[in-house]
Order: C-alpha cells, then sequence, then structure tokens
C-alpha cells in the first residue's frame, strides 16, 4: 500500500489537541492507517513572523486513497477542526500538508507533490528525519543532507510529551 508523510502544524487554540485531534481524525478515515508519528516540536514562525510559535509534527501513514483524495480529507479534516484561511502562512487551528507521496511527483495548481518548501524548513524536516530516516528523495540527496544545510536560524525545540 502506498506511503505519504504528512506535515502537521498548530498555532491557535488548543494545539497540542489540534494535533491530536487531526491525527485520530486522520486514522479514523477509510483508507488511511498512521503507522508512525514523530516527537513533537515547538517551532519559530517561518515567512509571517508576527504569530505564536507553533507545535509541529510529521506523520507517516499507509493509505489506498490517491493524493488528490487525500489532500481532500486532509483539508476536510482541517476545516472540522475549526480552520479559517485568513493570512497567508498566518495563524492556524491547524495545517495539513501533504509532504512525500511514495516517489509521486505532482506539479498541478492545486497539489504539489513533495511539498514545495518543505526542505526550508526545519519544522518540517527535524521531525521527517526522526520516523523517515535516511530515505531518499526523489532528487538522490538523503534527509540528513538536507539537513545540513537548513544552518541553525530557525529555532525550535522538542517537548517531551507523547502526542500518539
Ligand atoms: N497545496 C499544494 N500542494 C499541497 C500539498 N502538498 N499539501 C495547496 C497540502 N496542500 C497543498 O494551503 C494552500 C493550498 O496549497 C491548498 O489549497 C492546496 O490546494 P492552505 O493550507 O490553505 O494555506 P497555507 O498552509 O497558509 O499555505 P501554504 O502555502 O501551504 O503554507 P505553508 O507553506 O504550509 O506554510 N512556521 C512554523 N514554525 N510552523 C508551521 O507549521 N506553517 C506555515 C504554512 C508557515 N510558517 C510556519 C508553519
Ligand atoms: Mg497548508
Amino acid at each position: 500500500m502506498p506511503k505519504a508523510f504528512i506535515g502537521l502544524g498548530s498555532n491557535e487554540g488548543e494545539p497540542v489537541a489540534n494535533l491530536t485531534g487531526a491525527l485520530r481524525a486522520l486514522d479514523n478515515t477509510a483508507g488511511i492507517k498512521v503507522i508512525a508519528v514523530s516527537s513533537l516540536y515547538l517551532t519559530e514562525p517561518v515567512g509571517y513572523e508576527n504569530q505564536l510559535w507553533f507545535h509541529n509534527c510529521v506523520a507517516e501513514i499507509e493509505t489506498k486513497l490517491p493524493p488528490t483524495r487525500l489532500l481532500q480529507v486532509l483539508q476536510g479534516i482541517e476545516n472540522s477542526l475549526g480552520r479559517v484561511r485568513t493570512v497567508r502562512w498566518g495563524p492556524r487551528t491547524v495545517d495539513l500538508d501533504i509532504l512525500l507521496y511514495d516517489r509521486v511527483q505532482i506539479d498541478s495548481e492545486k497539489l504539489v507533490i513533495p511539498h514545495p518548501r518543505m526542505t526550508e524548513r526545519a519544522f518540517v524536516m527535524v521531525p521527517l528525519a526522526e520516523i523517515a530516516g535516511e530515505e531518499l528523495f526523489t532528487d538522490g540527496r538523503t534527509l540528513n543532507e538536507i539537513r545540513s544545510l537548513l544552518g541553525n536560524n530557525q529555532r525550535y525545540s522538542c517537548i517531551p510529551q507523547k502526542i500518539w
């Protein structure tokens, strides 16, 4: 069955409850099984700085759903948890992004896989590296090669709290 990595982020309302609720909703969806979840991280906002720090994690799933259907499911879960879209890159109750879907590459108006900005972002790459290990990207680089390029200008810390 295809495997995918989902990036989860929240900085509004109750972030830990939002992320836990999103993981539960994912696992309860027919055709999706959560197989691993990274540690929880507190991360400095990237892109739009005037907002609270985020809680972020990454989940690995097995899924029978094709990528476009998976995106609809993620958006349905975001909406059910009260996501309102105002400022791009601004505060959100929960954001669910498809980071990787097997070795699939998609570049359409509504869906880009691998996620276009993921390799520049410590809040994605650090938790991803925890659960994806040395898995190769489509461009042949390893996670650790990409992680070493991030430098230490994006601040984050691991929160010792189990969410899955
Ligand atoms: N879309 C295209 N490809 C994908 C994909 N692979 N996964 C489209 C999910 N969605 C994808 O997303 C906008 C549109 O992207 C969707 O309609 C979908 O068709 P959105 O969730 O409505 O809006 P957004 O998340 O604000 O936009 P965007 O550009 O996805 O934002 P990013 O790049 O995800 O950044 N800082 C920290 N520390 N932690 C964070 O989690 N998140 C962001 C959001 C900014 N800064 C952050 C964090
Ligand atoms: Mg998003």
